[in-house]
């Protein structure tokens, strides 16, 4: 048979939504890479998705249905059918329903894909109609989303090609040589013709390492940093206060507020020099456009939301947004939003359950939630046991008895391990879905490029037979994946003209395709989508839910679970060499814990490693290279320490993603931090504190 060419969408947890390409031989994917007419995958993918194949067809994918037979979490497995584990569920469902209520089910999904049907509509609809617990999805960018939004009135952000208009770019807390691969092209070529880049970052990221500076604050303090930069704006005159007062609410107040950050103290707070900060003010006053870049890794602590307020308001004092190459990058994802209605059948449900808050996952399950308390909980497209902070927590609920667990996946995860029942799922290259990117403005349909493995199933199809055998007969239950593509973009393009003249016909036909935009730059002519139709400094909606109006006002309290004297295994804090914060970002080989089973991938990313100053290092007695303890009043997980001067002294950094089954059973998780941001319930893993000490 001659090959077949398929094309479809990277589904993962990344900004640049790769176009993929598949070449199918006797059912059989032979060949897979970027398309080199995606405008921004240029024909090349990351070195995570690249060896896709691999991932398809790794050895453990799981084929059919398990059943656990020995204790919960022992491994003993008992191969079922697709019909015995649907009866299965549903039975236990009804059960627990007629007991307790259908709150008592909790559904957990979050990134295994990204993609419209097989993630949105699969985590809304079915629920909804079954009244289970809605999830809190929390876990990433909750507070930066409430942040910027209170702010801007909406997500948007400029293509990536746009870089090249501005003059400097800031990439504050963000990694993207990892994390958003297809942005460095755009960068480097910026780089070359004379735009400068600062990176800002505890940790000197691959990213810091090809910038032309790079500031390693303390983290969470990034707040205190943007106050302490427009104060020292304001007071040279450089800030441009028509511009503030036409398109700004709450300056005033605003600015009485930076008169609590001058160099001295912002240098105190943020662990800078004076003069780099007062460098940097300048540079950024000046240099103009300006263009500041940030993602998620900077709202993952305390003061989350209000470290993403202050810095949105940085634009506004130099009167950048609006300015082609200037203002601020977080997001496409504003640009258009699906139907709520359309994916989740509000209307046709009962009143959504109780809110339950992923980034508590392990208390809820021990006992926060009651009234009801969680009795089954059904995760898919996520692996909290890995991913989700207190990790040891989390493991601790999945343990009781009386918590009837479903994984639906592709692998024997963490997560999974803790079942009583797991499902197969499919791979990308085996379902098909419309991803829509947030770090451009691409449109793409994925075509299944080869049949099911095994007995997998996709999560939309899982959804469909949960439902029948639930005996919930609503035709939105039961739609082919792509009637519920059409009904969703039909519904959203509706009011949306971002979507005019796209439909499924030509999606399916077309490869990716750009919104209709009526213009690249954001927020062009100062206009802004917030009830004022201004940059609201001042946030009346911030207000109404109680939160401070303004940003300036940081909580400056540690991580207050971590405290040595419950400390998890030695039972002794390290007296003379105290606490050390923890970063854990972005692995280059993983994607979150996905694909960190790959035999290839764990090669390159070596053993779990923490990097420490070698101040730090030398206060604790520890050698590069030794095996060494982080602990803190959650728990502890064994590492490897690297030495190095790229994480600033007091820190500590140690990637996320891998797994504690593969890496005898903990991993970063057994420490982070569950307690909640400012904001949205954000999760604060960059707040955790931890003490190191040589493992003995
Ligand atoms: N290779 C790879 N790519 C990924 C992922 C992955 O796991 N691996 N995950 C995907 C997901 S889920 C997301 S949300 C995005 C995240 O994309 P990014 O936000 O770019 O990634 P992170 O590594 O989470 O965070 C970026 C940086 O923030 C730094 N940081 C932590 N705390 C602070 C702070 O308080 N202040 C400042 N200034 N910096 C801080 C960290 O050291 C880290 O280098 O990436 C996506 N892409
Ligand atoms: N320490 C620390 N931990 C973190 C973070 C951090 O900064 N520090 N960042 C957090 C962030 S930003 C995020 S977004 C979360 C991500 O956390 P999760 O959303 O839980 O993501 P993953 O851990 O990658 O787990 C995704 C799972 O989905 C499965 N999967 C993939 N595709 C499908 C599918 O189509 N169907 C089904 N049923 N399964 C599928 C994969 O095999 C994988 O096991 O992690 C968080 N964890
Ligand atoms: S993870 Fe990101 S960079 Fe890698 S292939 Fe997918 S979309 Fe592209
Ligand atoms: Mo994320």
């Amino acid at each position: 048979m001659t090959p077949r060419v398929v094309h479809g969408a990277c589904p993962h947890d990344c900004p640049d939504t790769c176009g993929i390409v598949t070449v199918v031989e006797d059912g059989r994917a032979v060949d897979f890479y970027g398309d080199p007419d995606h405008p921004i995958t240029q024909g090349w993918l990351c070195a995570k998705v690249r060896p896709y194949l691999e991932h398809v067809y790794h050895p453990e994918r799981l084929t059919h249905p398990l059943r656990r037979v020995g204790p919960k979490g022992s491994g003993r497995w008992q191969r079922t059918s697709w019909e015995e584990a649907i009866g299965e569920i549903a039975g236990r469902w009804q059960d627990v329903i007629a007991r307790y209520g259908a709150e008592a089910i909790l559904p957990y999904s979050y990134s295994g894909t990204l993609g419209l049907v097989q993630m949105g509509v699969a985590s809304g609809r079915f629920w909804n109609r079954l009244g289970a617990s809605q999830l809190e999805r929390s876990i990433c960018g909750a507070a930066a989303e409430q942040a910027v939004e209170a702010t801007l009135g909406a997500r948007r952000s400029p293509p990536y090609d746009e870089l090249r208009q501005s003059r400097l770019i800031i990439l504050w807390g963000h990694n993207p040589v990892s994390t958003a691969p297809h942005l460095m092209p755009f960068l480097r070529q910026a780089q070359r013709n004379g735009t400068q880049v600062v990176v800002i970052d505890p940790r000197r990221t691959r990213t810091a390492r090809g910038a032309d500076w790079h500031l390693a604050p303390i983290p969470g303090t990034d707040g205190a940093l943007a106050m302490g930069l427009a104060h020292l704006i304001v007071r040279e005159g450089l800030h441009d206060e028509a511009w503030l007062a036409e398109h700004t609410t709450g300056w005033p107040q605003l600015r009485e507020r930076l008169a609590a950050f001058p160099p001295e103290r912002t240098a105190a707070l943020t662990g800078l020099a004076v003069e780099d900060i007062v460098a940097l003010a300048h540079l950024y006053a000046t240099a103009k456009p300006g263009l500041i870049k940030i993602a998620d890794g900077i709202n993952r602590n305390r003061n989350g939301g209000q470290n993403v307020r202050a810095v949105c308001a940085l634009p506004a004092v130099t009167g950048q947004y609006g300015v082609p190459g200037g203002g601020l990058a977080y997001s496409t994802s504003g640009y258009i939003r699906w139907d709520s209605e359309a994916v989740n059948k509000w209307s046709q449900c009962p009143p959504p359950g109780r809110v339950v808050n992923m980034v508590r996952l392990g208390a809820a399950l021990l006992g926060e939630v009651t009234d009801p308390p969680i009795k089954s909980l059904f995760v898919f497209g996520a692996n909290p046991a890995t991913s989700a902070p207190n990790a040891g927590r989390i493991v601790e609920g999945l343990r009781r008895e009386d918590l009837f667990t479903v994984v639906h996946d592709l692998f024997m995860t963490d997560t999974a391990s803790y079942a009583d029942l797991v499902l197969p799922a499919t791979s990308q290259l085996e379902q098909a879905d419309l991803h829509k990117a947030y770090g451009h403005t691409l449109l793409a349909y994925n075509h299944p490029a080869i049949p099911p493995l095994g007995e997998s199933k996709s999560n939309w199809e899982v959804m469909r037979l949960l439902a029948r055998a639930m005996g919930l007969a609503e035709p939105w239950l039961h739609q082919e994946v792509d009637e519920v593509i059409e009904e969703v973009l039909a519904a959203t393009g509706a009011y949306n003209p971002a979507l005019q003249g796209i439909t499924l016909e030509r999606l399916k036909r077309e490869k990716a395709i750009p919104l209709a935009l009526e213009t690249t730059t954001p927020f062009a002519g100062g206009r802004f989508p917030t009830p004022s139709g201004k940059v609201e400094l001042y946030s009346e909606a911030l207000a109404a839910e109680g939160l401070d109006p303004l940003p300036g006002h940081f909580d400056e309290s540690l991580d207050p679970a971590a405290s040595p004297t419950q400390l998890g295994r030695s039972g002794q804090a390290d007296g003379a060499a105290g606490a050390l914060r923890l970063v854990s970002g972005a692995a280059h080989h993983f994607v979150s814990s996905s694909l960190a089973n790959q035999a290839g991938l764990l090669k390159h990313e070596g053993t779990p490693f923490v990097e420490i100053h070698p101040a730090d290092a030398a206060a604790r007695g520890i050698n590069h290279g030794d095996a060494v303890i982080l602990e803190n009043g959650r728990g502890w997980v064994e590492l490897r320490a690297v030495v190095t001067d790229g994480i600033r002294p007091g820190v500590v950094a140690s990637p996320k993603g891998r797994w504690a089954r593969l890496d005898g059973g903990r991993n970063i998780n057994w420490v982070t931090s569950d307690d909640l941001a400012d904001m949205a319930g954000q999760s604060t893993y960059h707040s955790t504190q931890v003490w190191l000490r040589r493992a003995e």
